[in-house]
C-alpha cells in the first residue's frame, strides 16, 4: 500500500544466537547487505533465555564449546571449567559480537511476524513487530533448536495464583526467589535436573513432578586442567580438524570396542571408570550401546544400580527407574540430582501412577494428593528443531505454508533447505546433524555452504535456488535410514517429537555426524547435485 518504505536486503536472518551471528559475520564479510532480527532484548540466543539457575553446558565440551574458525577468537577467550556455566557462554557470545561489531546490523526486540516469498519479485517479503516490511533475496532461519518452549496443556493451569516460570523464558531482571516458599517443579530433562538441586537448597519446600525418569550421569564439573587449555589454543588448527573429522577433539572420541568383548567383570569395571569419571564417559566406553538391545541393556542396569545406592528411600529410587534404552533421550548430566531426593523437604510424584487431574489457584490436585505451591517452575522443554520456524511459519510458493508442508513430516533437504521454499535456508533445521553434532563447528560448516552458495549465484546471475522433490525425498530416506540402526527412534523424546501432543512421530537429526559435513561440501563442489537455479527474471525488482 506504500505507507511504510520497504528495506532492501541482500539476506535476512532470523535469530541473533550462535547461527545467526555468524551468518551475519560470514555474510557480510562477502559483502552482502546484511540484518538480523531477534525478539530476544540481546544477543546470545538461547544463552540469553535460559538463566534458571543451575544452567550451563550440559556437555563436558570445555575448551571446545566455541566458535572454531578464528584462532584469534580462541586465543583472546578463556574458559574456565569443564562445562561452563550460563552466565560464562552468555558472555563469550557478547564479547564475540563485540569483537567482530556485529551489533550496528542486529535489530533486538523485534519479532519476525511474516515471511511470504514473493514469485515475481523472486525475493521474501518479511514483516517485523514493529510493522516494518523487508525485502531480501535470501531469508536465512537461525531461529534455534531449543527455543520455542512448550508450556503444558493441563487443565486449571491458568487459574493457578502463583508464580509460573519456564526455564527457556526466565526473568531477565528480576531475581526470582524460592526461598520460604513452596515451589513445584514439572519436567525432568536436562533443564529440570539442573534446576531442582539450585531450588531445592533454596526453598521451604520442592515438589517435583516426574513423567519420565532419568539416567541422568554425574557431570563430575571441574576447572578445566591449565595444559589442555594452554596446548589447545597453541594446536588450534589441528584440534579444529580433529572436530571436522570425528565432531570433537580425538581425545574424545567414543571407544571401538564392544561390551560383548568383555566378561561381566571387566564390563562392571569399565562402566565404574567411566561413571566416576563422569561426564558422557560411561556413553562412549563401547561402541554398541546404542545399536544392540543387550549392550544397552547391560549399561542401563548398571545406572539403575547406581540410583538405587544414591536414594535411600527405596519407594522414592522406585519412581525414579527408568524403563527406556539408556541414553536414547538427549544425554541428561546432573551435580547432585539423585542425591536431592534424599532430603526431607522435598518430594517426588510419578506423574505415571499419579497423573495430575487439575491445578487450581492455590496448586495442584492429582488423583491422590493436593500439593499447595506459591511457585511453578515449567521444565517442560521446546517444540524441538521445526517449532520456532514452524511458529513463523514462512509461505513458499503456491502460497504453500510451511506449517502445512510439515503437518505430516518434516521433510528438507540436506536439513536446510526445503522443497517449495526457494532461497530460504535453515542452520540445525530437521534432517541436520543439529545438536548430535558440535554445534559451532555446524554453523559454521552450513554458515560456510551458504556463503559459498550465495557466492555462486551472484557470479553465475542466479536469482534463486531451491531443491528438487526427488533429493528431497531421497535425503529424508536417508536420515531414516540411519536413525533406524540405532536404538534412538524407539524411544519417545524430543527427537522424534512425541514431546509435543499431534506434533508427527519422527526422528528427525541425521545422526552420521562428520559425513553430513563432507557430504555438503561434495555436493557444492559437484554443482550442487539435488537442487535448481533460476536466473533473475527480466522485470523482476530487486
Ligand atoms: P526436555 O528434555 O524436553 O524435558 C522436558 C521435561 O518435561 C521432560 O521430563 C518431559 O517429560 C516433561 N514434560 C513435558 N510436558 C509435560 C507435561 N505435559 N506433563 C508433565 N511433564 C511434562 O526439555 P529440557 O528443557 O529439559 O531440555 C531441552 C534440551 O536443552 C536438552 O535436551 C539439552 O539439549 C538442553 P517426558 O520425558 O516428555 O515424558
Amino acid at each position: 500500500d506504500g505507507s511504510a518504505p520497504v528495506r532492501e536486503l541482500d539476506a535476512l536472518v532470523i535469530g541473533a544466537g550462535v547461527s545467526g551471528m555468524y551468518a551475519l559475520h560470514r555474510l557480510r564479510g562477502m559483502g552482502l547487505s546484511v540484518r538480523v532480527y531477534d525478539r530476544a532484548g540481546e544477543v546470545g540466543g538461547t544463552w540469553w533465555w535460559n538463566r534458571y539457575p543451575g544452567a550451563r553446558v550440559d556437555y563436558p565440551g570445555g575448551p571446545f564449546y566455541c566458535y572454531t574458525f578464528s584462532e584469534e577468537l580462541v586465543r583472546a577467550w578463556d574458559w574456565v571449567e569443564r562445562q561452563p556455566d550460563q552466565p560464562a557462554v552468555l558472555s563469550y557470545l557478547n564479547h564475540v559480537a563485540d569483537t567482530f561489531d556485529l551489533r550496528r546490523d542486529i535489530q533486538l526486540h523485534t519479532t519476525v511476524q511474516s515471511a511470504r516469498f514473493d514469485e515475481a519479485a523472486q525475493r521474501w517479503s518479511v514483516e517485523t513487530s514493529d510493522g516494518e516490511r523487508i525485502s531480501a533475496q535470501f531469508l536465512i532461519a537461525a531461529v534455534g533448536t531449543l527455543s520455542a518452549p512448550n508450556k503444558p496443556d493441563i487443565p486449571g493451569l491458568d487459574a493457578f495464583a502463583g508464580e509460573v516460570f519456564h526455564t527457556g523464558n526466565w526473568p531477565q531482571e528480576e531475581q526470582v526467589e524460592f526461598a520460604g516458599k513452596r515451589v513445584g517443579v514439572i519436567g525432568t530433562g536436562s533443564s529440570g535436573v539442573q534446576v531442582i538441586p539450585h531450588v531445592a537448597r533454596e526453598a521451604d519446600h520442592l515438589t517435583v513432578f516426574q513423567r519420565t525418569p532419568q539416567f541422568a550421569l554425574p557431570a563430575r564439573n571441574q576447572p578445566l586442567d591449565a595444559d589442555l587449555v594452554r596446548d589447545s589454543k597453541e594446536n588450534w588448527a589441528e584440534v579444529r580438524r580433529q572436530i571436522k573429522e570425528y565432531g570433537r577433539p580425538l581425545s574424545m572420541v567414543p571407544s571401538t570396542r564392544s561390551v560383548h568383548e568383555d566378561s561381566e567383570e571387566e564390563r562392571l569395571q569399565v562402566f565404574e571408570e567411566a561413571w566416576q569419571q563422569g561426564g558422557l564417559a560411561l556413553r562412549e566406553c563401547y561402541r554398541d550401546l546404542l545399536t544392540d538391545p543387550v549392550a544397552n541393556g547391560y549399561v542401563a542396569d548398571f545406572v539403575r544400580a547406581k540410583i538405587r545406592e544414591t536414594v535411600t528411600d527405596p519407594e522414592v529410587a522406585a519412581k525414579l527407574m527408568p524403563d527406556y534404552y539408556f541414553a536414547t533421550k538427549r544425554q541428561v548430566m546432573d551435580e547432585g540430582y539423585f542425591e536431592t531426593y534424599n532430603r526431607d523437604d522435598v518430594t517426588l510424584v510419578d506423574l505415571r501412577t499419579e497423573p495430575i487431574e487439575t491445578f487450581t489457584a492455590d496448586g495442584v490436585r492429582t488423583a491422590t494428593g493436593e500439593y499447595p505451591l506459591d511457585v511453578l517452575v515449567l521444565a517442560t522443554g521446546y517444540d524441538a528443531i521445526t517449532g520456532a520456524l514452524r511458529r513463523i511459519n514462512p509461505v513458499g510458493r503456491d502460497g504453500l505454508a510451511l506449517e502445512d508442508k510439515w503437518a505430516t513430516g518434516s521433510r528438507t533437504y540436506l536439513g536446510l533447505s526445503v522443497v517449495g521454499f526457494p532461497n530460504l535456508f535453515m542452520f540445525h533445521g530437521p534432517e541436520s546433524p543439529s545438536v548430535m553434532f558440535h554445534q559451532f563447528f555446524g554453523t559454521e560448516s552450513q554458515g560456510d555452504w551458504i556463503a559459498t552458495c550465495i557466492g555462486h549465484m551472484r557470479e553465475h546471475g542466479l536469482a534463486t535456488i531451491e531443491p528438487v522433490p526427488e533429493a528431497e525425498a531421497a535425503w529424508g530416506a536417508e536420515v531414516q535410514a540411519r536413525a533406524n540402526r540405532t536404538l534412538y527412534p524407539q524411544t519417545d523424546s524430543w527427537f522424534t517429537g512425541a514431546n509435543i501432543p499431534g506434533k508427527p512421530r519422527e526422528f528427525v537429526v541425521y545422526i552420521g555426524g562428520p559425513q553430513y559435513h563432507q557430504h555438503l561440501h561434495e555436493m557444492a563442489a559437484n554443482g550442487y547435485d539435488g537442487f535448481v537455479f533460476a536466473p533473475a527474471r527480466t522485470g523482476a525488482g530487486s
